[in-house]
């Protein structure tokens, strides 16, 4: 008979290790499943309701927004709100970071950082999309007002963080910081099974992923490097395959489990990069290197060690296998 580990049992597990946990993680955890279930019914039926297609508002980041990241955005700051171990959080569809005013809450331990459905313009032509978190302890006194350092903190701080992508099929991709564990949503149970226990990314890969539309302007060591990964080297199993979905929780999944790098260099219309540090990069570099990869923003920049000064800064993102990571640093060192 299959033995199936919710994930609710894994969570309880591992809490059980560690005996001055107060299951307050547990809990916020929790909070994250229920939205992520939520969201799996809302964008696998996205084509059918009336639910896709631009929510007319703009948000932020002056994207149009999408009916479904504003749900999205709605269902998880609701769902991590009720448990009262968050004190506020930050997401790319609100401007300003969001406190949670309940009593209950200003005693909350963490805060949470979230791209509550990237790659969303992808939803009406029905390419995976995810959802991307981040969790700290907060740094202000609790019975307080949550603050924006609580936010602004680098990630090397991180208490977990993690994915969920939307794809053939649900799965959450978390860490706290003992290993990565992937759980599959089986939907005719409604629960989460561990399906990819303790995921370790290969050294090295053959799959590298980057928009090679904006290729002219690209910085000449970024230039250098995709042009060695179209050589021909069959020592280094070169060329390698390009593989480039523009949903980055889709890429970096494959990545992860396949090896492979995935780059968002600065460009002309992003000097900074696209992708933002805080619920992006942070998320992805700390998800990764407990898998044995590497993220940075560029040479001997390591995205975890950034101190970062606004809520939604861009950077710069280079992430995957160790030795493709390297390999690519070595250019950048050498051309710029
Ligand atoms: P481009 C989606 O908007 C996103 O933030 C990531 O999910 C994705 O990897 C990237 O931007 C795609 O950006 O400029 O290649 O379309």
């Amino acid at each position: 008979m299959e033995i199936i580990k919710t994930l609710g049992e894994f969570i309880i597990d591992q809490q059980l290790e560690y005996p001055d946990a107060t299951g307050e993680l547990t809990s916020l955890f929790s909070s994250i499943r229920l939205a992520a279930k939520i969201l799996h019914r809302e964008v696998n039926k996205a084509g059918l309701a009336d639910i896709t297609g631009a929510a007319g508002a703009d948000n932020v980041q002056g994207e149009q927004q999408q009916k479904l990241d504003v749900y999205a955005n709605e269902r998880f700051k609701n769902a991590l709100a009720q448990r009262g171990v968050v004190c506020g959080i930050a997401s790319e569809e609100e401007e300003q970071f969001v406190r949670f005013e309940e009593t209950r809450n200003l005693d909350g331990k963490y805060v949470v950082l979230i791209d509550p459905l990237d790659g969303s313009s992808n939803i009406d032509v029905n390419v995976s999309v995810g959802t991307i978190f981040s969790v700290f302890r907060r740094v202000s006194p609790l019975g307080s007002h949550v603050t924006q350092e609580d936010f602004l903190q680098p990630g090397n701080r991180q208490v977990a963080a993690g994915y969920v992508i939307y794809g053939s099929s649900t799965m959450l991709v978390y860490s706290t910081g003992n290993g990565v564990n992937g759980f599959t949503y089986d939907p005719t149970i409604g629960v989460f099974c561990l399906s990819h226990p303790n995921m370790k990314t290969p050294a090295g890969g053959t799959i590298y992923s980057i928009n090679e539309g904006n290729y002219v302007h690209f910085p000449d060591g970024v230039k250098k490097y995709i042009k060695y990964c179209q050589e021909e080297d069959k020592s280094t199993q070169r060329p390698y395959s390009s593989r480039y979905i523009g949903s980055l929780v889709s890429d970096f999944h494959r990545n992860l489990i396949k090896g492979g790098i995935y780059l968002y260099p600065s460009t002309s219309r992003h000097p900074d990069g696209k992708l933002r540090l805080l619920y992006e990069c942070n998320p992805m570099a700390f998800l990764i290197e407990q898998a044995g990869g590497k993220a940075l923003a560029g040479v001997g920049k390591r995205i975890l060690d950034i101190q970062p000064t606004e809520l939604h800064q861009r950077c710069p993102l280079f992430v995957g296998s160790p030795d493709m990571v390297d390999k690519l640093e070595e250019f950048i060192k050498q051309h710029g």
